[in-house]
């Protein structure tokens, strides 16, 4: 595969094991990796280091790294890394099982940020410098510009940063997905900033392959491992009566005028539930639609091989075996429907109010007064992280969550008095949608948006329970803007202590899967 896809000859001389490149990488560097919900992750040389790591525990030596991704990757990359303690230090996001143990039983650091402040982070040097980045590609080209795989993820920060740049060319990834990206090499640090210029969801505005200065690169490895691809499950009762709920909800908009009849660029956040709603919309009368997004799953694949999408630009595309096969079967068709950006563009919040994005993202818990926790079990306990919820929710023209109305088999309520962390607060939460219905949050106060929160969304076993709160609640604050009573807001539903035995089991045997979270 080598000259097919190492077009470069100086690059091709580079060609090494991956055991070769990652004994390249010192000890506790500071590594930018490619990878974004699965996709687009290096396959080879994160599992040789991690077998390097492990020789070297064995000799009483300490051998770990901090690890900067796009979001999410794999067990190949998180899952070996964690297992063999090889990380000190972890960001922006990971659904990795055990790398959620180790970071919720205090062995490793995590930082939790908006996926789209990452490279402004690195570019202002808030987080040191960056000794390494390992990325893959799906080719190199002859002028040794590097043809990007199934996700662009924070790829361009980490080559541009990094002192030492190993590449995995991995032949798995379909050569036609050549000129399927947009790299903008624009973006400035302030005061020197200048407006993005994306008006459409389709504009292209910078290149289509990503630019590295060949001698930084110091290893070339070979693979040809498939992306992550999990499946879905397909859409189950809860799931299909949200999507049901929302698509109701477009046509009330729509209705009101407050919504173009193709409706306005989606974003669909990750998981069974936004697949679901994506799929519902297959059904519906919305045409022409579009995607202002970072991942595409199945669902929003599956509108445009239909073509109820006419375009969708990402940052990664996260599909199922089946679908990555009927992908890589036309791929060279979708290059004028699908593009993918740098992560600091798909999520950029000047362009998402521009375009008026329909942010869909899932929550663990809201509370009656619709502040959101993404991300913390018990308030404590990290699960997966706060992805580009914040980035799309905060800007998006209609910013909806939604969730069943219960966790764990009915016995714990995702609508509570008050959120045991917030991620989004009651200001950038419009709507909040459970199977048991939806609430239009927008116009109303705090107590009006109590009601209309306990009415329509909590489950039938909850809601008397809520309402008695709330109504103790307003007595106990008479005319108190956001009534609470702080002694009890956490402890009187019985979710105190199934919540609390979830989290338990979880930080006793990490027993959450990651294919559960795909972002
Ligand atoms: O666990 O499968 O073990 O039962 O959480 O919950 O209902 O399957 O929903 O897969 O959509 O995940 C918020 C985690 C929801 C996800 C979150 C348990 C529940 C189940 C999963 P089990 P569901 P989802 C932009 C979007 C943050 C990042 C983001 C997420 C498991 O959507 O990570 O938005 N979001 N990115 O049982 C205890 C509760 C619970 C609970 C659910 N109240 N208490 N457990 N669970 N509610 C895209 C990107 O950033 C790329």
């Amino acid at each position: 595969m080598s000259a097919d896809r190492i077009r470069n000859a100086a690059l091709r001389a580079k060609i090494m094991t991956a055991r070769e490149a990652a004994a390249l990488i010192p000890k506790g560097s500071n590594v930018g990796m490619s990878g974004f919900t699965g996709a687009g992750y290096p396959k080879e040389v994160p599992l040789a280091l991690a077998e390097l790591m492990n020789e070297a525990h064995a000799r009483g030596e300490i051998f770990r790294i901090s690890v900067g991704t796009g979001a999410s990757t794999a067990p190949e990359l998180d899952g070996a890394l964690a297992k063999v303690d090889g990380m000190e230090m972890r960001l922006p996001y990971q659904s990795d099982p055990t790398c959620r143990k180790r970071i919720n039983a205090g062995e490793m650091d995590y930082l939790d940020i908006h996926l789209s402040h990452v490279a402004q982070f690195v570019w202002g040097g808030f987080l040191g410098k960056l000794d390494v980045a390992i990325v893959e590609v799906a080719g190199i080209r002859e002028d040794g510009m590097l043809i990007p795989s199934s996700s662009v993820g924070n790829n361009k920060t980490w080559l541009d940063r990094a002192d030492m740049v190993i590449i995995e060319v991995n032949s798995w990834q379909n050569s036609a997905l050549e000129g399927m990206h947009d790299v903008y090499y624009g973006t400035q640090l302030p005061p020197f900033r200048k407006p993005i210029a994306i008006l459409k969801p389709s504009d292209r505005i910078g290149e289509t392959f990503l630019n590295c200065d060949p001698e930084k690169i110091i290893a070339v490895v070979e693979t040809d491992k498939p992306d992550r691809n999990s499946a879905f499950s397909p859409p189950d009762e809860n799931s299909r009566a949200i999507a049901h709920h929302i698509i109701e909800f477009f046509a009330h908009e729509v209705k009101m005028g407050r919504l173009p009849k193709d409706l306005l660029p989606l974003q669909s956040g990750v998981g069974n539930v936004a697949n679901a709603v994506m799929d519902e919309l297959q059904a519906s009368p919305y045409n022409n639609l579009t995607a202002y997004t970072e991942v595409l799953q199945d669902g929003m694949f599956n509108l445009i091989r239909s073509g109820k999408m006419i375009f969708a630009s990402g940052t990664a595309l996260s599909l199922s075996p089946d679908a990555a096969h009927e992908f890589n079967r036309d791929a060279a068709l979708y290059r004028d429907k699908i593009v993918l950006r740098p992560q600091e563009i798909s999520n950029h919040p000047e362009v998402i109010r521009r375009l008026g994005v329909i942010a869909m993202n899932g929550l663990i818990e809201a509370d009656i007064y619709g502040n959101v926790n993404s991300t913390h079990i018990v308030g404590s306990s990290i699960m997966n992280g706060i992805g580009g919820s914040g980035d799309f929710a905060r800007n998006a023209w209609l910013s909806i969550f939604m969730t069943p109305s219960s966790a764990k088999n009915g016995a714990i309520s995702c609508i509570v008095p008050m959120v045991t962390h917030v991620d989004h607060t009651e200001h950038d939460v419009q709507v909040v949608v459970t199977e048991q219905g939806l609430a239009d949050l927008r116009g109303l106060s705090p107590k009006k948006r109590a009601r209309t929160i306990i009415d329509n969304c909590a489950h039938p076993e909850f809601k008397p329970a809520l309402n008695e709160y709330f109504e103790r609640a307003l007595k106990y604050s008479p005319g108190q803007h956001t009534p609470h009573i702080l002694d009890e807001a956490f402890t009187f539903l019985p979710n105190w202590q199934a919540n609390r035995k979830a989290r338990d089991a979880w930080s006793e045997d990490g027993l959450v899967q990651a294919d559960a979270w795909k972002t």
